[in-house]
């Protein structure tokens, strides 16, 4: 009988459909799964007359693949990838490729990486986005690694993915933990996207008093304008047009405004953090989830504590998308992206994993959460000046700032009289407000230093490294 061409280890949502993926791109298949009862489930129902056949362990598992071995796990990022690994090492011979598609932190790929490349196995992190029915149909994947391990599943990949006007949305991404890492920094955008959209729905019900129909109207406007097409505002239309059908209500108002926070988006600020990066929106998207988490706290302090009335604001005709707040949620949102790019930006420097950003932007174009139309403007910028420190310092970037600016500061200024919380708005607007102004209040901050310190200061009309005696 002849051997598979790939083989995955993980039946969970993603892996069965990556799987039929590979498959009906001609990959002909083995899957192993730690609970054996879903793989037989799989073959008998999914998988039935394809070229996909089951391994009840994984000495059986490795046996049914051609070599060089290519395997694909979808399991739990953490410890239970690390135990795959260890279970699966003794059956691997040399040249033989562990592909991690999960959701792993960088810093734990690039450990493996070097654990198993010693052991002269193939080792690539990699970053999968898109859900299930992306892995189905075709995701972006952000794989990481040595080249050569990369050349041996460049077909398979290069077929399973996302496909755009300009290509497969997949590339190389580069050494180690790289692929993780873009990852990871793709998925912290995604919260402050999402972040963003949410706060446009609450000024919309709030301020405007409009049902889940007028809305879902404004974000179908909103998908048709080249600043917000996207899948997350064609997505947010459908969760607002969508009603419970026990009552034909709106039935996003039933659900409990609790969201978790699974770990990329903490790692992306934490990243962030340790580079150096000026991330506020994304950060504001991550505590937005945290103080969502704290319910009964919020239900007590709104019972003992008070705040302004909402006041009646200008948010837009609905007939032009509402300008003032489209304004609002096209400058955060870039903001977002900016933000990640900049990790990956100063990542790149930091860790040498010499990453192509206008490429990373190419494959975002289709099959991942983030995929919007506003990626080609990013990719364009980072291909037009490959030194380009700041989105907003490109030229088309440049003006929506220019034009939208006042929108944005009027939404901020009137949810601020109203005590609404728009933490990604008015973080984004603090973000461009301060990377706008060559000036900050910072001289005072190094004054203070100095005169409790002595950490010494810098002036403006001098050079060299100066001290004062501040206190007589
Ligand atoms: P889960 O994250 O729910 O993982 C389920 C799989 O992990 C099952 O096959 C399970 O086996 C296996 N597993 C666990 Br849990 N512990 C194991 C262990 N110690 N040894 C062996 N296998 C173990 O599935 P998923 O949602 O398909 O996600 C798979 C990976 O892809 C995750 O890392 C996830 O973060 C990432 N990801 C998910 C999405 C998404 O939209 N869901 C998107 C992108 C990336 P069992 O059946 O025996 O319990």
């Amino acid at each position: 009988m002849s051997k598979a061409h790939f083989g995955l280890i993980g039946l969970g949502v993603m892996g069965e459909n990556l799987v039929l993926n590979a498959e009906r791109n001609g990959f002909s298949s083995v899957v192993y799964n730690r609970t054996y009862s879903k793989t037989e489930a799989f073959l008998s129902e999914r998988a039935l007359g394809k070229s996909i056949e089951g391994a009840k362990d994984l000495r059986d598992f490795v046996s049914k693949l051609e070599r060089p071995r290519r395997i694909l796990m979808m399991v739990k990022a953490g410890p239970a990838t690390d135990a795959v690994i260890q279970q699966i090492s003794p059956y691997l011979q040399e040249g033989d490729l562990l592909i991690d598609g999960g959701n792993s932190q960088f810093a734990d790929t690039e450990r493996r990486v070097l654990e198993l490349e010693s052991k002269s196995f193939g080792y690539i992190g990699m970053g999968v986005s898109g859900g299930s029915k992306g892995a189905l149909e075709g995701p972006s994947m952000m794989p990481g690694g040595t080249k050569s391990s990369y050349k041996a599943i460049e077909d398979l990949l290069n077929k399973m993915a996302a496909q755009v006007d300009d290509g497969p949305c997949v590339t190389y991404i580069g050494p180690r933990g790289s692929g993780h890492f873009v990852k990871t920094v793709h998925n912290g955008i995604e919260y402050g996207i999402e972040q963003i959209l949410a706060e446009s729905y609450d000024l919309m019900k709030r301020v405007s008093g409009m049902d889940g129909e007028q809305m879902a109207d404004i974000f179908s406007f909103w998908n048709q304008t080249e600043e917000l097409s996207s899948y997350l505002v064609e997505i947010t239309e459908a969760c607002l047009r969508t009603k419970d059908p026990s009552d034909g209500s709106d039935l996003v108002e039933k659900i409990t405004d609790k969201a978790g926070q699974k770990g990329t988006g903490l790692w992306t600020v934490v990243s962030a953090l340790e580079l150096g990066a000026s991330v506020p929106t994304i950060y504001a998207s991550l505590n937005g989830r945290v103080m969502s988490s704290m319910k009964s706290q919020r239900e007590y302090a709104e019972s003992i504590i008070s705040g302004p009335s909402v006041v009646d604001f200008d948010l837009g005709n609905p007939t032009n998308g509402m300008s003032p707040l489209m304004d609002a949620v096209v400058l955060s949102t870039i903001s977002s992206y900016a933000q990640g790019m900049e990790i990956l930006r100063l990542a790149s420097i930091e860790y040498n994993y010499e990453l192509n950003l206008p490429s990373i932007a190419q494959i975002w174009k289709g099959g991942c959460i983030i995929r919007s139309s506003l990626l080609t403007r990013i990719q364009n910028a980072f291909t037009d000046n490959d030194g380009l420190s700041n989105l907003f310092l490109d030229p088309w970037f440049a003006k929506q700032v220019n034009d939208r600016l006042p929108g944005l500061t009027s939404v901020v200024s009137g949810a601020v009289k109203s005590g609404i919380p728009v933490p990604c708005f008015s973080s984004s607007l603090d973000y461009i407000n301060s990377y706008r102004t060559s000036r900050l209040p910072q001289n005072l901050v190094q004054a203070m230093r100095d005169c409790f310190g002595s950490h010494t200061y810098e002036r403006v009309d001098m050079p060299g490294s100066f001290h004062t005696e501040w206190i007589k």
